[in-house]
């Protein structure tokens, strides 16, 4: 199934950002950088290095990259989810509102212009309030 346009732009963007001498290819130190923000362990790094390097040249290309990151957003999985929800819910309210919400899924998603037209497109407004059902909902739909 091939990407929306605007979602392989934002893909290459990031990976410039991550390929930091702008050579082309994510090396395993580049890689590192960028997973252990997202929480990820070194060992985690590692084999998540040895999985994407599919020819095995100890770099990751572009293409090698995008499956990266679509196995990434795929693996946000609702438990995942509802930890960051509890998180967010300081309060233990049982629901957040829309300025968390928005906060959390940038957090998670790492692009508010996305996020932004996320919630546009499913008619979130913002005095509303969400629970969690409806977070992992949102969440998995942008
Ligand atoms: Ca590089
Ligand atoms: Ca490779």
């Amino acid at each position: 199934m091939p990407l929306p346009e605007g979602l392989v732009d934002e893909y290459r963007k990031q990976f410039s950002q991550i390929d930091k001498d702008d050579s082309g290819f994510v090396t395993q130190e580049e890689l590192s950088s960028l997973l252990s923000q997202m929480g990820h362990s070194e060992a985690d790094v590692k084999e998540k290095f040895r999985e994407l390097d599919q020819d095995i040249d100890k770099k990751i290309s572009f293409a090698e990259f995008i499956d990266l990151m679509e196995k990434l957003s795929l693996g946000r999985d609702s438990s995942e989810l509802e930890e960051v929800f509890k998180l967010a819910d300081e309060e233990g309210m049982g629901f957040i509102d829309y300025d968390t919400l928005k906060r959390m899924l940038i957090e998670l998603i790492g692009s508010s212009d996305r996020v932004s037209h996320g919630l546009r497109a499913l008619r979130i407004n913002e005095d509303e309030h969400i629970d969690c059902e409806q977070f992992i909902e949102i969440a998995n739909s942008i």
